[in-house]
């Protein structure tokens, strides 16, 4: 017998649409680098400019320009409000998009006119027609920081105005890709792409993939909307020494950060089909002790077909402060309510 509730019930547990964003020249290049990468197909991406020329050298499926009837199709040119006023008229265009999705991540690199400007603006407009949105904002390295102001300022700009949406602000430094300096540039921006994949994957997972233990829409959605200034730590490693697994996740965060008063933690945790509750359990003891046990713990799991030793850790840290930020953005403090 089909029944009403059978109906809610196939309408309502419908898969969440997921959509990433890349704005501006940074942006597209990752949306590229997703793009080609083995992200599951349900996923849509879409790279967002100002910058015809840009758009058209991309190897992505959908692209937009946007501003065009203010810039041209000639990019921000680094000047964010300028970027900002071009959008105007263009929100319509931006809701209907975006109004079509459950979750939306958008990742803009801090500096430009576009990325600046647009990571904002697309963010309010997400939480305006209640799409779930993680904002990822990359700061530049610190030498641009430094010595170019009109970066320094877009960053903090666009920073501000985040905080100012509430939710979660998903922050990364460049600065933490000097690890890998000897590497050729191209490689260690791809390497980045990488990281932006398993968060994006791992969210997916926790979300839409029937894990061990599972983490609903609901869940992540609290926890983004209590976040505030995050960032993301990556691990990987053999399941028989937890504690590594969490240094190496702290060391190798992509902001650095002091914990003053734990925040929300989402965690993901991947390995083989060996990997034993015990295993399990002491892998996220580990990250609970190392992260000064956070008030708010979530926790998906996912366990791959063959046997690994290698289990892969993917934690989003929220609350973490302003400090990491203000470091890097010299002497005026951001403003936190
Ligand atoms: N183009 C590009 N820039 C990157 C990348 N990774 C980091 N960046 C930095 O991202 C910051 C913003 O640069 P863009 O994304 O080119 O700027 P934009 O948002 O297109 O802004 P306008 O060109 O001024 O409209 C700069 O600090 C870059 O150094 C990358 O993969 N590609
Ligand atoms: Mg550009």
């Amino acid at each position: 017998m089909w029944t009403a509730q059978d109906e809610a019930i196939e309408r309502l547990a419908e898969r969440p649409r997921i959509l990433v964003i890349g704005l501006g020249g940074a942006g597209g290049d990752i949306i590229a680098d997703l793009e080609s990468s083995d992200l599951p197909g349900s996923i849509d991406l879409l790279a967002v400019n100002t910058d015809s020329v840009h758009l058209k050298g991309l190897k992505v499926r959908n692209r937009m320009l946007v501003g065009e009837a203010e810039l041209h199709g000639r990019g921000g040119g680094g000047d964010r409000a300028r970027v900002r006023m071009a959008m105007e008229g263009e929100e319509e265009k931006l809701k209907g998009l975006l109004r079509k999705y459950h979750l939306v991540f958008v990742i803009a690199g801090m500096g430009g006119g576009t990325g600046s400007a647009l990571l904002p603006y697309v963010t309010g407009i997400c939480r305006s027609v209640d799409a779930l949105c993680v904002p990822v904002a990359i700061l530049p390295f610190e030498v641009e920081l430094q010595t170019n102001t009109q970066r320094r300022e877009n960053s903090r700009g666009a920073l501000q105005e985040l905080i100012a949406l509430g939710g979660m602000l998903l922050v990364l430094s460049n600065e933490k890709l000097r690890r890998f300096e000897s590497e050729p540039f191209r490689e260690v921006l791809r390497m980045r792409s990488t990281y932006l994949k398993e968060l994006v994957q791992s969210v997916v997972d926790m979300v839409d993939h029937p894990s061990e233990i599972n983490v609903d829409l609901g869940h992540v959605r609290r926890l983004i909307e209590e976040a505030g200034i995050s960032t993301l730590m990556v691990a990987e490693g053999h399941y028989s020494d937890p504690e590594a697994l969490v240094h190496q996740a702290i060391e190798e965060s992509f902001l650095d950060f002091e914990i003053v008063s734990p925040g929300p933690v989402l965690l993901h945790m991947e390995g083989g089909s060996n990997l034993s509750l015990r295993t399990h359990h002491s892998i996220l003891e580990a990250f609970r002790a190392g992260l000064h046990e956070p008030r708010e713990f979530t926790f998906g799991t996912r366990i791959r077909g063959e046997r690994s030793e290698v289990v892969r850790v993917t934690a989003i840290m929220g609350q973490i402060g302003a400090a990491a930020v203000n470091r890097l953005l010299g002497a005026r403090p951001l403003q936190i309510k």
